[in-house]
């Protein structure tokens, strides 16, 4: 028989964006957006960068209002906290809540303000520029004034506390890349096991996870991954959360996802500092000066991507992982650099382009120990998909953006705003009602 052919995808555009609007209205909190209502209910920094990103289309003011309530939260030192905890929020409701985290130092929040002690990539700096870029005027120059000494500050924490293996940023918990399970951090982490075994772990962790009620256990990090990520919590929490001597933590790393995206956003900052008159000179400069370490000490040539380092060891964690592709993002590219990254994510480990892989994958597709349904080791993410859409169109490779940004549709028209997504079946898993999902979605769809 012939078969009939596949019937030509026409997505109902209109009312992806009433759907992703109503997500983000059903997420708001009343002066913030949580990540998912029953999963993660509280605030989350990063989250809130891509979410204003996609409030941009929507409301302005919501937009800025969702920023400067994580800024609220900034500690004495700078840093801008991973989570704002609600109080109105029962402590148990996540985990590790609250109580785990305490005693926030002198240097954290404000009086009252609970939060985590880690911090999230710095993608904010570049939101705030996004929103004010869509909505020239006076309510967005007020903002901007309110915001950039925030963001600066939080920049300046990562520049001067954050500095680990000369010149590069550093992060000391899996937690801080945004990528918990990555698998750049097995051996960091398969290290750190023997320096924890002494650490006051829970030992009925299953029992202590909220994400298990919500997920389905076989795409969520491990029971070990969790218990390794305690253990590195409560040795930072143990010294006051203090910066120095970060070489002695139980894990510190160089993340290439999240120091690609604090040069990129301090290139915003430098531009929001010309709005607001101060100088942004000092912001090029280090943008620069950490984008030339990232180019010249993190690229690795045979796999065609950026790669991580174990700033204890000095090793580099040589692995495929869609945080190597992010400095695809920079202005100034190193020759033949550009081309090499095309290469890799439109090669078999990425496969975009082929007919066989939905959006980008966050993981080689081709490694042995690929998992597709696990979290970060393989499923297809809408941040990391929206920063590599972002990439191809500031380095003219329109042809494959557009691609990528049909891919991104066609996942969630098929499978709604979920969490994260099966490369190969585009099956939604994880969460639902996801506002990343939604917000990025609206941006793309613009
Ligand atoms: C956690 C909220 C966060 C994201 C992270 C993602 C996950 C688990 O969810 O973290 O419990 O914090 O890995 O990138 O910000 O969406």
């Amino acid at each position: 028989t012939i078969g009939t052919p596949p019937a030509a995808f026409v997505p109902d555009l209109a009312g992806l964006r009433r759907n992703a609007a109503a997500t983000l209205l059903r997420n708001w909190r009343g002066s913030a957006t949580v990540p998912t209502g029953a999963l993660y209910p509280h605030q989350w920094s990063w989250d809130s960068a891509f979410i204003a990103i996609g409030l941009a289309h929507l409301s302005p003011r919501r937009a800025f209002a969702e920023l400067t309530a994580l800024h609220g939260a900034q500690w004495g030192d700078g840093r801008v906290p991973q989570i704002v905890f609600n109080p109105a929020v029962p402590e148990d409701a996540y985990f590790p809540g609250p109580p785990f985290w305490r005693p926030l130092p002198r240097q954290g929040p404000a009086a009252g303000v609970s939060t985590t002690g880690l911090v999230q990539p710095p993608v904010h700096a570049t939101a705030v520029l996004a929103v004010a870029e869509r909505h020239p005027g006076d309510a967005t120059d007020a903002a901007v004034r309110q915001l950039y000494p925030r963001l600066a500050r939080f920049h300046d924490y990562l520049f001067s506390r954050r500095r680990v293996a000369s010149g590069l940023v550093g992060i000391v918990h899996p937690w801080e890349s945004g990528l918990d399970n990555s698998p750049f951090w097995d051996e960091p982490l398969g290290a750190a096991g023997a320096d924890l075994a002494s650490a006051d772990l829970a030992d009925d962790i299953t029992g202590l996870r909220r994400d298990l009620r919500h997920a389905d256990a076989g795409h969520r990090p491990t029971d070990e991954d969790y218990g390794r990520y305690m253990g590195i919590v409560a040795a930072y929490r143990d010294r006051g959360y203090a910066d120095d001597d970060l070489l002695s933590l139980p894990f510190c790393t160089v993340d290439p996802l999240f120091c690609a995206l604090l040069a990129w956003s301090e290139h915003s900052l430098a531009e929001l500092a010309r709005r607001t008159g101060a100088d942004p000179g000092r912001h090029t400069e280090r943008a620069q000066e950490l984008a030339y370490q990232l180019h010249t000490r993190l690229f690795d040539p045979a796999l065609g991507c950026y790669v991580a380092l174990d700033a204890r060891t000095g090793r580099p964690l040589r692995k495929r992982t869609v945080s190597g592709l992010v400095p695809l993002l920079l202005p100034g590219l190193p020759s033949g650099r550009r081309s090499a990254l095309v290469a890799t994510l439109t090669g078999p480990a990425f496969g975009l382009g082929s007919r066989d892989v939905r959006g980008v994958p966050s993981y080689d597709l081709t490694a042995p120990d690929a998992d597709l349904h696990r979290y970060w080791r393989g499923p297809t993410w809408m941040n990391t998909n929206w920063l590599l859409w972002t990439a191809l169109r500031r380095q003219g490779e329109t042809r494959h953006a557009e691609r990528l940004a049909s891919d991104m549709v066609r996942l969630v028209a098929d499978a709604g705003f979920r969490e994260y997504f099966h490369p190969v079946t585009g099956e939604g898993l994880g969460a639902d009602h996801f506002s990343w999902t939604a917000a990025l979605l609206l941006d793309v769809l613009a």
